[in-house]
């Protein structure tokens, strides 16, 4: 399973380290030409044209960052002990199967399933967790993005996605697109719309972000004020009569039922909660009902802080009331390939429910959405004395110990469990937990791709072929679940060996065998995505084996959605276009245009009566009620509130673990407001301590413009433990999670309030 490529050939791929996996072309070398040496954007990447940002030129220190490359297995003194691959097969497969026999498949909990630039290795995870019974599942969209999807749920039914680079006025909430992306070719789109004097750009965020410094409007709320601040806007809309009544009538339902809870707002009281001039609050509301196109997103400032789930769904109400979804320029709902919250269901396409799921997590009671249980609830699903706690957990490509809240209680969470199983390219927080480790193949070194495919009308998707065999003692995720499920007794061998032969004949051939295979003997069903790579996979190219799972997708894909695949030019017979987009991906390297539609689309994913959108949601009117009564309260002893995790030039999650890229180690430092400096009698450079109610930190003070009083700012992704060539661990920055806690969630989806945490801090006197 190798491409090696020559010394000078230029080899496409994608960026890995956020949501939009850029288009890349990129230059191997260095020791046997093992090294990305150098990094430019690929002019025939559909949708990311040529266009990539700085932090896609640091690749190399993710692929060759101090990697894992064996298997390893904690001894009783609690080191770790390399372990040959099948011992490490054998024994996993094994100790899971007796927890399920003990306790049953869904005491084993799984986390993660992919990041920002993998998520193959997580079709692939799903015949294992089938195999061990598993049910219960998260990963890091139940700590940030669930509250929105069920607010989707309830309004549209499908996802939602801005047209930024169309749109007359660009509405970000809680959103640094400048910094964090978000949607295709971010800075040049945002450029464009700073420079034409007949678009806007409204920001609302408590920090002049670089966003903000190029808005037309920047609302500096209080920090975790959003719901008044979209409240307030709202409520003028209402007031002031800018609502599209005959848009309203035609296209949604409720409005009746919600006009009330907005039309009694006091709306100067809202304006001052949220510290924004009431006369701003009234031009941006103006702006966005005379604006032929708005487009909307809201991000972590907003959703990882009090009051999420209910601000989501007020934010609606602004783009809803003024008629601005299912039109060029506004917010549509794109088709994917495989969405997102279809992998996290565990569903291989957008298809029905194979069974009724869980609503609820087993010990806490929390609400699932999209499948997973809130990150935040995990410990205490696990330390909880009670029948139903998860007794193992499954993590892959994750790392929670880092990245959700209390980092001290996640350690401890996973000591409690009798089993946890780490597969990771690095030695990270969470491995260091963990019973066993396996060492995966990095993203350069295997077929992937994502299903983060939110463009509309026109959409894309990118199977990246792989630049490297994989390292020495590294497995690709396909293979691990294939062995594990293989040492399980899940697919008898009898099953693989004609199909083999069959997919050698012919794909047609294989077709009807496989057909065959799975009427006799449903049951092999789950376990499809190993069966397509062990029998269809050994035709493909080298390294491509794993693509296998595009063949089935595609052609339930095609078989939903004819008319995009056909516009998108795979021709008019379903059967066929299925084949032909399944050799396009393939083949293409820089990635396939799947589904051309038009606008109207849109309307035909609005899962309610006569596609109408529902404004009324009365499990949140009550918590919408409450504001009027309960303004924020501080707490005296914390004068501060830190957002801890802001996205920075310099960061990207836990991805690059490798600091020598940033020698002077700056991209870790606490900001804060000018005046609040001074007040302390701080400089920039100085330490300083930092207190939250769970923890303390000690930490650099960087005085920055951006900030409001009150108000300071941590990075996410760093204060990560690497080990050096010496073998000395360096830890550069602070580890954010380390001072949050897991009790501070909303109260619906339990996504963590990361952005507003008490804080307290103190100089560090000099010795
Ligand atoms: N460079 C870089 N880019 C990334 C990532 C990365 O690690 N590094 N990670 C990716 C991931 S996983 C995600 S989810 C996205 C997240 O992308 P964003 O959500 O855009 O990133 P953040 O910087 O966490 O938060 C955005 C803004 O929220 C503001 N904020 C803080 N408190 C409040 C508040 O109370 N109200 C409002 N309205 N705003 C507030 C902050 O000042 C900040 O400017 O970024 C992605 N892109
Ligand atoms: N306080 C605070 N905490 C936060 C945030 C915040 O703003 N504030 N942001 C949150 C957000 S939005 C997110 S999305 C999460 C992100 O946090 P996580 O979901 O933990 O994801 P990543 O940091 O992206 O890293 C995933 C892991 O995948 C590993 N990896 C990389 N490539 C591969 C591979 O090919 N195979 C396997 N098996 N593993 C691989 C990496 O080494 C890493 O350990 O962090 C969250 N945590
Ligand atoms: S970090 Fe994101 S925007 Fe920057 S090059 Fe990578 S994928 Fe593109
Ligand atoms: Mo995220």
């Amino acid at each position: 399973m190798t491409t090696h490529a020559t010394q000078s050939e230029w080899k496409k791929t994608a960026c890995i380290l956020c949501s939009l996996n850029c288009g890349l072309e990129v230059k191997l070398g260095g020791e046997n030409n093992r090294h990305i040496v150098k990094v430019k954007g690929d002019k025939d990447h559909p949708l990311s044209q040529g266009y990539l940002c700085e932090k896609a030129q640091r690749l190399d220190y993710y692929q060759n960052g101090k990697r894992l490359t064996s298997p390893l297995r904690r001894k009783p003194d609690g080191t770790f002990e390399a372990i040959d691959w099948d011992t490490a097969i054998r024994e996993i497969a094994s100790k899971f199967q007796e927890i399920k026999t003990r306790y049953g498949g869904d005491k084993i909990l799984y986390y993660g399933g992919g990041g920002q630039g993998n998520h193959l290795g997580g079709v692939y995870g799903y015949s294992t967790l089938r195999a061990i019974g598993n049910k219960y599942r998260s990963n890091a969209l139940a700590q940030e993005k669930t509250g929105e999807f069920w607010v989707n749920g309830k309004m549209i039914g499908s996802g939602v996605h801005g047209d930024f680079e169309h749109c007359e006025v660009a509405l970000f909430i809680g959103k640094n697109p400048w910094q964090s992306h978000g949607f295709a070719r971010a800075r040049a789109v945002l450029r464009d719309i700073e420079k034409d004097p007949k678009r806007s750009m409204i920001v609302m965020d408590p920090r002049r972000s670089e966003t903000a410094a190029k808005a037309d409007y920047h609302l500096a709320l209080k920090p975790g004020t959003d719901a008044w601040c979209l409240s307030a806007i709202v409520a003028i809309l209402i007031q002031d009569n800018l609502v599209k009544t005959e848009w309203v009538a035609q296209h949604t339902t409720g409005f009746e039922e919600v006009a009330p809870l907005f039309s009694s707002i006091n709306i100067s009281e809202y304006a001052q909660i949220c510290g924004v001039e009431e006369s701003l609050l009234r031009d941006v509301a103006q702006r966005i009902a005379s604006a032929e196109s708005v487009s909307v997103f809201e991000d972590l400032g907003m959703q990882m802080s009090v009051h999420s789930t209910i601000s989501s769904y007020i934010q609606r109400m602004i783009w809803l009331l003024t008629g601005h979804f299912g039109r060029k320029g506004t917010n549509n709902a794109p088709l994917p390939f495989l969405g997102v919250n279809n992998l996290s269901k565990g569903q291989l396409s957008g298809g029905k429910h194979r069974k009724k799921k869980a609503n609820v997590s087993p010990v806490v009671g929390s609400k699932i959405i999209i499948g997973l249980i809130p990150c935040n609830i995990i410990p205490e699903e696990i330390l909880t004395d009670h029948p139903n706690r998860y007794r193992a957990m499954l993590i892959e490509s994750g790392n929670p110990v880092h990245s959700l809240a209390n980092s001290q209680k996640m350690r401890e969470a996973l000591r409690a469990l009798e089993l946890t199983v780490v597969i990771d390219v690095a030695m990270t927080e969470t491995a260091r937990e963990a019973d066993y480790i396996l060492p995966a193949a990095s993203q350069f070194e295997k077929c992937e791709t994502t299903f983060f495919n939110l463009e509309f009308p026109r959409n894309a998707f990118h199977v990246r072929q792989p630049l490297f065999s994989p390292l020495p003692g590294t497995l690709p995720e396909p293979e691990i679940h294939a062995r594990l499920l293989e040492t399980m007794g899940a697919i008898p061998p009898q099953v693989i060996q004609p199909l083999k032969v069959a997919a050698q004949i012919g794909r047609p051939a294989f077709a009807v065998a496989l057909f065959a295979t799975l009427a006799f003997n449903k049951k092999l069903m789950p376990y499809l995505p190993v069966i397509l790579y062990r029998t269809l996979g050994t035709t493909l190219p080298p390294g491509m084996e794993a693509a296998a799972v595009f063949w089935a997708i595609g052609h339930q894909f095609v078989r939903a959605n004819p008319q995009a695949v056909e516009r998108a030019g795979f021709g008019k017979f379903p059967l066929l276009a299925a084949e032909r987009l399944f050799d396009a991906i393939l083949h293409n390297p820089s990635g396939v245009v799947f589904a051309e539609e038009d606008y109207e689309a849109s309307w035909s994913r609005v899962r309610h009566p006569d596609n109408k959108i529902n404004l009324a949601i009365p499990e949140l009117f009550e918590e919408l009620g409450k504001l009027a009564q309960s303004p924020l309260s501080q707490n005296p002893n914390f004068p501060f509130i830190l957002s801890a995790g802001e996205r920075r030039s310099g960061t990207s999650n836990t991805i690059i673990r490798n600091p020598e890229w940033d020698k002077k180690g700056s991209a870790g430092s606490l900001r804060i407001s000018p005046q609040d400096a001074k007040n302390l009698g701080g400089n920039g450079g100085d330490r300083v301590r930092l207190y939250t109610e769970v923890g303390m930190a000690e930490t650099t003070l960087e005085i920055s413009e951006m900030m409001q009083t009150g108000h300071i700012s941590l990075p996410n992704g760093v204060g990560l433990d690497y080990l050096s060539a010496d073998g000395s661990i360096i830890r550069q920055g602070v580890a954010p999670n380390e001072l949050t806690n897991s009790q501070d969630r909303d109260f619906l989806a339990g996504t963590p309030w990361h952005k507003h945490i008490p804080a307290r801090l103190e100089l560090v006197a000099e010795a």
